[in-house]
């Protein structure tokens, strides 16, 4: 029982926007009109398919793209592939077949998958990563990165898996294993391209206020630059005599106000002066110390929850402010890469160094007290700001006693910067970005190295693309070489200015590196010199909307930000932002589980008693043997037991991953592309139901029968549907209109599943006409063509027109038809006013009636009663006679 057919609909107008390419962005537009850039984060192409997950934000996009094609605009709406990337590597080590063959079969399926689902991409400028005439250009940007210095190559300590034979990215690397794999990974110093992201922390971190984004994708960001303000100051290392040794350690701070309740200092594990601070006594357990620490991630390190550990070093130094010897630790509670690697530690104001104190009975001071309040050992410290206390030291020259915290910090810097004990400090905890990879499937780095001094010579930019070597053996050398130096013929090369003998980089860029700029590519995809024309480029960007998962809110979105202003700054680029607004999608959980307890006699035990119970255990109940109580799941047939609901993450294990072609097979795609418009706000994250999509399924196929072939029809049909070509009524231009107006300003607003609600309100109402006027149902299948493309086009190829709707203009709602006008109606029972209705005006006989009966007071005279006549006068009144 086939709702509608949209096993024949669907191909076809596949066929029919492919072979008129109804999508496609001439080179040549119309410049004069405006434009609208919809992009989606782009695939990388999987071996397992597409996911439920990806149309979500595709049929978004498309939605857009469609409805602003119609409202005139030009639409700038591609795809593309994010096509080198380890899993195809790690295939590859398994089944032999090169990463090429592999990646190009996936896209292949990618691409008819997404075709099926009817987006109206313009194919022709479809871009894939992995092609040299791509590459070419990402190679290119690393060559400009490299004359300007944001490029350079430096011994940093990198996340070193050796089972992989790869260095992984910090966000690779989960619990000390890689993310893929669960392999062991351990620090180890490498030397290694870096981006100087660094430079361009301020211009990152300020422009984020005028982006039209998630303020939580925002504040992600912000952490991740972390700007802090503080000081740096230096503490005078002491000999055993008391002496000063001329040794200094310098810390950093933000909170130079506590400097008087500073009784210790430590500096991290690798601090470049601990060799020589430690005594004899000590060497040996802070040598034992440093090798735990080498040992773990500097997340597990900063973990608040941690016991925070240390050792001491044997050795003192001096608080420049009260003059007090404190004594110096080791502990890895503090980054060797993050400030000046050591800090001056207030236990009494900070909570790390409380515990610390605590534990190796460290002095704790107290300087700060909360304005107003009493201060005192409470068992923790006080971080929060307040009133300086115990402060003063006049032989020094400070006195911050019972300042506020901000203004005593400023008077410490101030007294620091003219005594020569410090100066003021901005921080960030943003790194630099590791560009290299010891990888084969990525873009080669576009060096070469001269044989005889080693000296880095970059190509130069008519030799680009470097293309990637074919290569047979993928398998990692365990030596961290990169798998490209056994590329022989190809790393061994000439440098192509001096003719020297040289050796290629065989590191690889990350994954991230594509991925970085393609939004520009597709603007002018197939330019071999340039990476994007500049007339092209200022009239496409920025990007106005981009939408994608949340997971991308920091690396891909900052990384992508940070090689833009580079772009910017040497004038390829007109726009210092690439993407105006940018939304996060929610993700699509499986299907909810019911289950049930039961105990060991196999008798059912409710939820609620379950954690008082012993030796319980569970069982999926089916979802027709549940049923709604309250706010919770109960058995049908036994309605005490309440069961446990739970949806989660679709997952191979789970068995419960819905496959986009199965749903397309059964319902069509534009059921599916409804369906996920309609499960819930765009943004949330919601369960997938399979009768939720029969729902939408219902709906277009009612949709379908009111149009071809509806009992109600009472003219004849014509080119195929019912349509007649009556005057419209009023009461059917206002269901129409207020559905335009709603269907318009959720489109807008990106509330999609509120825009379907009005679509399907309208289908409802339409059902009660006894005429379909065409030019109402025209207007409505424009309407719901950007949600469901496929039938929208069948249908309105019936209603006798022969070209694609995708360049109708969208309907505009009138407001003439938008007013709620209402009238109160005088209702008589038998020739008495007996009471009033609210009705709205141009309300039929039949509704007045009703309301008049669902009337409180009314139906006390209506209830049971039978009615002999009723004289209903349009907004002055209606009169019911009674019955004898
Ligand atoms: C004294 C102090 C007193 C601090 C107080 C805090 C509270 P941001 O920049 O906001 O993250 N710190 C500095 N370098 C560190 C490192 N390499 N590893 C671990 N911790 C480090 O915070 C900077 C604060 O974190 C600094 O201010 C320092 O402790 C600590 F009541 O100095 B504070």
């Amino acid at each position: 029982k086939r709702a509608y057919p949209f096993h024949e609909i669907e191909p076809k107008w596949q066929r029919y926007w492919d072979d008129n390419y109804t999508f496609r962005t001439p080179d040549e537009i119309d410049t004069s009109k405006p434009k609208f850039y919809v992009l989606d984060m782009f695939p990388y192409p999987s071996g397992s398919g597409l996911h439920v997950g990806h149309p979500l934000g595709y049929t978004a996009t498309d939605i857009l793209a469609r409805f602003r094609r119609m409202q005139g605009y030009n639409v700038l709406h591609p795809m593309g592939w994010d096509a080198f990337g380890l899993p195809a590597e790690q295939y590859a080590i398994e089944t032999g077949t090169h990463p090429k063959i592999t990646t190009l079969r996936n896209i292949n399926r990618f691409r008819s998958q997404l075709k099926s689902l009817g987006f109206s991409y313009d194919w022709d400028r479809e871009i894939s990563t992995i092609e040299p005439e791509y590459y070419k250009w990402t190679q290119w940007i690393f060559l400009q990165l490299l004359k300007r210095g944001l490029a350079y190559q430096a011994e940093v300590p990198v996340n070193w898996c050796p089972a992989l034979g790869t260095v992984l990215a910090n966000e690779e690397v989960v619990d000390g294993v890689s993310e893929r794999g669960g392999h062991p990974v351990i620090r180890k110093p490498m030397r290694q391209w870096m981006l100087k992201i660094t430079a361009y922390a301020d211009h990152l971190l300020e422009d984020l206020d005028d982006l039209d984004w998630p303020e939580s994708v925002k504040d992600m960001q912000r952490n991740w630059i972390g700007r802090s303000e503080g000081a740096e100051i230096e503490f005078l290392v002491l000999g055993d005599d008391g002496k000063e040794r001329g040794e200094k350690i310098i810390v950093y701070t933000t909170r130079p106000d506590t400097i008087f309740g500073a009784t210790y200092l430590v500096v991290a594990p690798e601090h470049s002066l601990l060799s020589s601070l430690v005594s004899l006594a000590q060497s040996r357990s802070v040598e034992e110390y440093r090798d735990i620490a080498s040992r773990k991630s500097e997340l597990e390190r900063t973990e608040l929850q941690k016991e925070k550990t240390g050792v001491f070093s044997g050795c003192y130094a001096r608080n420049p402010a009260n003059g007090k010897a404190i004594p110096i630790w080791i502990a890895d509670y503090v980054l060797g890469s993050y400030g000046t690697g050591a800090i001056m530690a207030v236990p009494a104001h900070d909570t790390r160094d409380y515990e610390f104190a605590t534990r190796y009975d460290i002095p704790i001071c107290w300087v700060v007290k909360p304005d107003g309040e009493d201060c005192g050992d409470s068992g923790i410290a006080y971080a929060g700001a307040g009133i300086i206390l115990n402060s003063s030291n006049s032989s020094v020259g400070l006195d911050i006693n019972g300042l506020p915290s901000k203004v005593a910090a400023s008077k410490v810097i101030e007294w620091a910067e003219k005594t020569g004990n410090g100066k003021k400090k901005v921080n960030y905890k943003l790194r630099d970005w590791l560009f290299a990879r010891q990888r084969y499937w990525g873009e080669p780095i576009p060096v070469v190295f001269l044989e005889d001094n080693g000296e880095s010579i970059p190509l130069s930019e008519r030799d680009l693309p470097l293309k990637l070597p074919e290569l047979d053996d993928f398998t990692p050398t365990g030596t961290g070489e990169p798998p490209l130096s056994k590329a022989i013929s190809w790393v061994k090369t000439t440098d192509p200015s001096s003719g020297k003998p040289a050796r290629r980089e065989t590191s690889t860029m990350p994954q991230w590196a594509g991925s970085c700029w393609y939004y520009l590519r597709y603007m002018d995809p197939k330019n071999s010199e340039q990476l994007v024309d500049k007339t092209k480029e200022m009239y496409w960007s920025p990007v106005d909307v981009y939408i994608g998962g949340a997971e991308h809110a920091v690396l891909h979105l900052l990384y992508s930000r940070f090689w833009h202003k580079v772009l910017y700054d040497i004038g390829v680029v007109s726009t210092k932002e690439p993407f105006k607004c940018v939304i996060n999608q929610g993700i699509i959980l499986g299907e909810v589980q019911y289950m049930a307890y039961k105990d060991p006699d196999g008798n059912y035990v409710s939820a609620d008693s379950a954690d008082i119970l012993g030796e319980l255990y569970q069982e999926i109940i089916p979802e027709e043997k549940v049923i709604k109580s309250g706010d919770s799941f109960v058995l049908k047939d036994d309605r005490d037991i309440r069961l446990i609901a739970r949806a989660h993450k679709m997952s191979k294990s789970r068995g419960n991953v819905v496959n986009p072609d199965d749903v397309v097979s059964e319902y069509g795609a534009d059921s599916l592309r409804l369906y996920e418009m309609f499960m819930g706000p765009f943004r949330d994250s919601k369960t997938w139901s399979t009768s939720g999509i029969e729902g939408v399924y219902r709906f277009l196929g009612r949709t379908w029968r009111l149009i071809v072939g509806s009992p109600l029809a009472n003219g004849a049909f014509k080119d195929g549907t019912v349509a007649s070509d009556d005057e419209p009524t009023y009461e059917q231009l206002r269901s129409l209109h207020k559905c335009i107006a709603k269907v318009t300003e959720e489109i807008e607003g990106t509330r999609f599943n509120t825009g379907i609600s009005a679509m399907m309100e309208f289908i409802n109402s339409a059902y009660k006409w006894n005429k379909l006027p065409r030019s109402i149902v025209e207007e409505f299948v424009l309407l719901l063509s950007p949600y469901a493309p496929h039938i929208a086009e069948e249908l309105w190829f019936r209603l006798g027109h022969s070209n694609s709707l995708a360049y109708e203009p969208f309907p505009e709602a009138n407001p003439a038809y938008l007013k709620d006008t209402f009238v109160i109606l005088p209702v008589q029972i038998n020739g008495k006013t007996r009471g009033t209705i609210q009705v709205e005006e141009g309300c039929s006989e039949e509704d007045a009636f009703r309301l008049a009966s669902e009337d409180e007071k009314l139906s006390r005279y209506l209830d049971g009663k039978s009615i002999r006549k009723r004289i209903f006068i349009p907004g002055k009144i209606l009169n019911v006679i009674l019955g004898p």
